[in-house]
């Protein structure tokens, strides 16, 4: 079946101004956080920019939008009817297709009533004093409440690029993460695409299709693979509905958040090079960010990754016809995977069209934006549209666009300027009752989201269920607590390859953020292992008062 996508949500609901848990955004995370809480029986408020639900899916309206996980695997699993009833058509959802998911989710479970939408929370500060926040609106309205759940998303605040003269372009612009809601037809137009990671490989294939020149801007080369995507057979879906459970159990102790992704035991170096050629393109045939797990120490190791690498050269080498071409696309640099691996349809193959040229930026970069396009240090380029695919400032930029603080003058802002700090990508110390979902320091996005999104939400439903039989009111990260979690995420990063990258997980695409690796290497199933021995044990870590 399918769902029906809802419309404006405007009219159902009115901010209560008094309520046991607040929680701030209404994607995956936010209407799971909503279906446990009411469940204990507790007052909720959910608050969301957006005019629907659907958060990240929501926003991100752009051509081609798709999900790099298989949507048998990308989708909740904390209802077996709702698992068993919802079928997904494709390999990877389309986002229209996850988006009539999420609406689906939303009016299954009655979960729009308690979601105040086109609303954005401006500032939450806790009074030390009577031990409850206070959250107030755009809109100028104050709820106070006990606890108060961040279900911001990792990739929910869109990044704009820092060139000069942004604002004079006077074709239309986009960002890929701010899509418009009216489609947009760039048929007989000349479109440039700024930005080549996820959104910009995944965009420009489409708008190549209709524009009638497109200038794709690239600063760097990005390794991509085909996605392998496809219809889904019914028996295929039909078989893994009748294990769905037994999935499910896998991906939860996986080290990725997938059942399906292998367990590599064998060194990449240990391999002749017949045998990696094999295995890589085995890998590469079956479609998937998978193809990094191909071997145990591609990511661990520089002489092994550079195996990985080399073999996704050579493909996309093949994949486009003209060698100096070819060559500018290909990544040189940078160990595959540290920045993440782009799953795309015909990428490659775009630029064998007349209608498509790269503009190699490292090499003459973009001077500024002028009325009529994009000028570099070589040429301008007139354009009817210009597209930003140019990332979110991810991970902590949703959470600190909110004004979070104490009474008594601690900010999160200035606790996180050297770089975000929590316990278990949970909570933060100094900041009492307040939650975060994916927060930076657990796996996020380094793991199929839903369920690092359901393993988090589980684990607050539950403390604070923990907290309401025990008549407690209140939960704080230590210091201490939080100290060591910092030292581990850290030092299981620095074990791998990933800090030598540029990329956004070490904040390195938005000037002046922290060069920090925020998230949690360790996996999944080891870090879930250790959420729920510290709840076990009476909340190892944090302070709990009555
Ligand atoms: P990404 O992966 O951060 O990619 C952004 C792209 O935009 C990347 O190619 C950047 O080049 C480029 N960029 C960013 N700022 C600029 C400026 N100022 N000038 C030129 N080029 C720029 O964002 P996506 O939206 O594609 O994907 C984010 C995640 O969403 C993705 O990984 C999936 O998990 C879903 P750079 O590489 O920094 O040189």
């Amino acid at each position: 079946m399918s769902g029906q996508t809802h419309g404006s949500s405007e009219e159902l609901t009115a901010l209560k101004s008094n309520v046991d848990v607040v929680v701030v955004g209404a994607g995956f995370a936010g209407l799971y956080m909503l279906y446990r809480l009411r469940g204990l029986g507790l007052q909720v408020q959910v608050i969301e920019a957006g005019s629907d639900v659907g958060g990240t899916w929501f926003w991100n309206r752009y051509p081609g939008a798709r999900c790099d996980v298989e949507s048998m695997e990308y989708s909740y699993s904390f209802s077996e009817e709702l698992q068993q009833e919802w079928d997904w058509t494709e390999r990877y959802a389309t986002q229209p297709e996850i988006l009539r998911y999420i609406n689906h989710v939303a009016d299954r479970f009655d979960l729009r009533r308690d979601v105040q939408f086109n609303t954005r929370v401006r500032s939450a500060i806790f009074n030390e004093a009577t031990g409850r926040w206070t959250v107030t609106t755009d809109k100028g309205q104050i709820v106070n409440t006990q606890f108060c759940v961040m279900a911001t998303g990792c990739l929910s605040a869109a990044k704009p690029p820092e060139i000069k003269g942004r604002d004079l372009f006077k074709g239309s612009t986009y960002h890929t993460g701010l899509w418009p809601h009216e489609p947009v037809d760039f048929t007989g137009k000349t479109v440039g695409v700024i930005g080549t990671g996820s959104s910009g490989v995944q965009t420009i294939p489409e708008v190549a299709k209709q524009a009638h020149q497109l200038f794709v801007f690239q600063r760097t080369p990005t390794f991509s693979l085909p996605a392998g995507n496809r219809p889904l057979k019914e028996a295929e879906v039909q078989e893994i509905k009748q294990n769905y459970i037994d999935l499910r159990k896998r991906a939860k102790v996986s080290p990725t958040g997938v059942a399906s992704y292998p367990l590599p035991t064998l060194s990449a170096l240990e391999a002749t090079p017949q045998e990696r050629d094999l295995a890589y393109e085995f890998r590469w045939q079956a479609g998937g960010t998978a193809y990094t797990r191909t071997y145990k120490d591609i990511m661990l190791l520089a002489a092994a990754n550079e195996t990985a690498a080399d073999f996704a050269r050579r493909k996309i080498q093949s994949r486009v016809k003209n060698p100096e071409l070819a060559e500018k696309l290909t990544p040189r640099d940078i160990y595959i995977g540290t920045k993440r691996l782009c799953l795309d349809t015909q990428y490659f193959e775009t630029f064998n069209k007349d209608n498509v040229s790269l503009v190699d930026i490292r090499s003459t970069p973009i001077q500024e934006i002028t009325e009529a396009g994009v000028k570099t240090s070589v040429a301008e380029y007139k354009l009817d549209a210009l597209i930003y695919a140019t990332g979110f400032d991810a991970i902590t930029g949703a959470i600190l666009n909110i004004d979070i603080r104490t009474s008594s003058g601690l900010t999160l802002a200035e606790k996180w300027r050297a770089g975000p700090l929590t316990y278990l990508g949970l909570m933060t110390a100094g900041f009492p009752n307040l939650f975060m979902v994916t927060g930076p320091g657990s796996p996020s996005v380094l793991s199929n989201v839903i369920v690092s999104i359901e393993q988090h939400v589980e684990w607050i439903s539950d403390c604070i269920q923990h907290l309401t039989a025990n008549s407690c009111a209140q939960i704080e990260a230590t210091q201490a607590a939080e100290n060591n979690w910092v030292a581990h995420v850290n030092q299981l990063a620095s074990a791998t390859l990933f800090l030598n990258a540029n990329s956004w997980y070490m904040g390195a695409n938005v000037p002046g953020k922290p060069r920090v690796f925020m998230p949690y290497v360790g996996g999944v199933g080891r870090y879930r292992e250790e959420c729920t021995a510290i709840a076990n044990n009476g909340y190892t870590g944090f302070d709990i008062k009555k």
